[in-house]
């Protein structure tokens, strides 16, 4: 009996990561059981309906019954301290092992994390590659599944990978062509426990890497590689040898690698300090990958950006409406007041939701020297708003912050959502938020 069940693999988590592996292992023809410790997942109807001879337990883990499998695909929700799968004496991995168990080793794999900008710079390396005519698939974290990615892969295709802590920390020898951390800054400490067990987690990116991309200017972000792994470095600084960063030309400013120009930053849609790192990080894997500087800025200049990542949704009364509904971390917050406060004043913030355990000190300091007001709200909103003192106010949700925030505009303002918390106190996710932001500023 015991040999049956130490055959099967068990996949904890029934939602979209849970089901993608069960779809996975089906096609592998392994056998698998399936749990979640939440006892009111409508997923599990899915479960049921797609595999119906399937074994599905809710509720809380039972250790000794998670030690009768031969390994267990953990979702990222899970933390690690979970009762029952702390103790539980297994091997535990993620979806993103699985997927570089699957992927061909001759084929390219670009690794992407970082606690901000993994979405816009997977996105535009995505773009560079078909812009170059390159087959690629593109997926992990923002979605789809990287294990969907699997599903009629083109031949020869390069799979660009955004990859959070959560799942780095279930991979093991991702033995990635390009790997890169873009940035730290605290964040997910409530799932990691510390900081240097996100930053462990994060760098575990490098097992195996093949060269790198790394951000000259965060020492956080710098791996601990072999001297002679191949590298390109990027900087909002003067270019050096392998290192991007921005020459001033007759023509105005370009980004370059060295003396190599690649774009010319008006070409940028968003010109923003960020905006130029991400695109400079862009470049950086496109560059390792072969690509060549004309293709690259064909693809910079129709780049948009992503949704709710610093998007202006409206002027209205002369007042600039923006979300940056996906600033869920006090980092991404503080890059969003620096980028807003670079071309317009004064500068309205709504902050609030869930901080996850985030020291917020850092963030309220730029706070109160960026902003004019700032009016917090949700399950940390008085939190936020003690950190920071005057000029903030809090309320309990984010149609009244809004309401108030409106009041104190005056033509040239920016009210700028970037809520530097997770949205799930009130909120199904960062999306849901940003929608009730547009509708917010759509019935002015
Ligand atoms: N679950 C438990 N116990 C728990 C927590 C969750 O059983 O303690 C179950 C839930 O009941 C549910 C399932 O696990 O049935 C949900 O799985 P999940 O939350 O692990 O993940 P998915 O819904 O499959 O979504 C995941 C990512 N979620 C997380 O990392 C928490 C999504 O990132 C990702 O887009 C998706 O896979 C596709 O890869 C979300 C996220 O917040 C957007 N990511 C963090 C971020 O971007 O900062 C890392
Ligand atoms: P992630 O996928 O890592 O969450 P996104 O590309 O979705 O990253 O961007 C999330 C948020 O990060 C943005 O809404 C913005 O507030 C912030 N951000 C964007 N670029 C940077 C950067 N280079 N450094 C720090 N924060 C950034």
């Amino acid at each position: 009996m015991d040999l049956i069940a130490r055959n099967q693999r068990l996949i904890l988590g029934a939602g979209p990561t849970g089901l993608a592996i069960a779809r996975h292992f089906t096609d592998l023809g392994l056998q698998f059981a399936i749990a979640d410790t939440r006892l009111d997942t409508h997923l599990l109807e899915a479960v049921r309906a797609h595999y119906p001879d399937v074994e599905c337990r809710l509720g809380p883990l039972d250790r000794r019954w998670l030690e009768s499998f031969e390994e267990i695909v953990v979702s990222p929700g899970l933390p690690p301290s979970t009762p029952g799968l702390i103790d539980a004496d297994v091997p535990k991995v993620s979806d993103i092992q699985l997927f570089r168990r699957a992927w061909p080793t001759q084929q390219l794999l670009v690794g992407i994390t970082g606690s901000n900008a993994k979405s816009t710079v997977t996105t535009l390396v995505g773009e560079i590659l078909r812009v170059a005519g390159r087959p690629a698939v593109v997926g992990g974290n923002l979605g789809p599944q990287a294990l969907d990615l699997l599903i009629d892969t083109p031949v020869d295709a390069v799979a660009v990978l955004e990859l959070s802590s959560f799942q780095l920390a279930r991979t093991s020898q991702l033995q990635a062509d390009v790997a890169t951390v873009l940035n730290m800054s605290a964040d997910h400490l409530d799932w990691h426990g510390s900081m240097v067990d996100y930053h462990r987690d994060k760098h575990r990116i490098f097992q195996g890497v093949k060269s790198i991309v790394v951000n000259a200017e965060d020492p956080l972000s710098q791996p601990l590689v072999p001297d002679h792994t191949p590298t390109t470095r990027f900087a909002v600084q003067s270019p050096d040898f392998h290192r991007f960063g921005i020459l001033e030309t007759a023509e105005g400013p370009w980004i370059a690698c060295g003396t190599e120009q690649w774009i010319p930053v008006e070409t940028l849609r968003v010109r923003s300090r960020h905006m130029l790192q991400n695109t400079m990080a862009a470049c950086a894997i496109a560059r390792q990958l072969g690509l060549t500087p004309d293709v690259a800025a064909r693809a910079v200049a129709t780049f948009d950006g992503l949704s709710h990542r610093m998007q202006p949704i409206a002027v209205q009364r002369g007042v600039l409406f923006i979300d940056d509904s996906k600033g869920t971390n006090m980092g991404a917050s503080i890059a969003a007041m620096q980028s807003a406060a670079e071309s317009r004043q004064p500068l309205i913030l709504l902050a609030g939701g869930d901080a996850k355990g985030a020291d917020a000190s850092d963030w309220a300091q730029w706070a109160r020297r960026l902003c004019a007001t700032v009016h917090t709200y949700g399950r940390d909103g008085r939190a936020l708003a003690d950190a920071i003192g005057q000029p903030a106010r809090c309320h309990a949700d984010l149609s009244e912050a809004f309401a108030a925030a409106v009041s104190d505009a005056i033509p040239g303002s920016t009210v700028l959502l970037s809520p530097a918390c997770a949205s799930f106190d009130q909120y199904p996710n960062y999306i849901a938020r940003g929608h009730h932001f547009k509708r917010l500023v759509e019935a002015l």
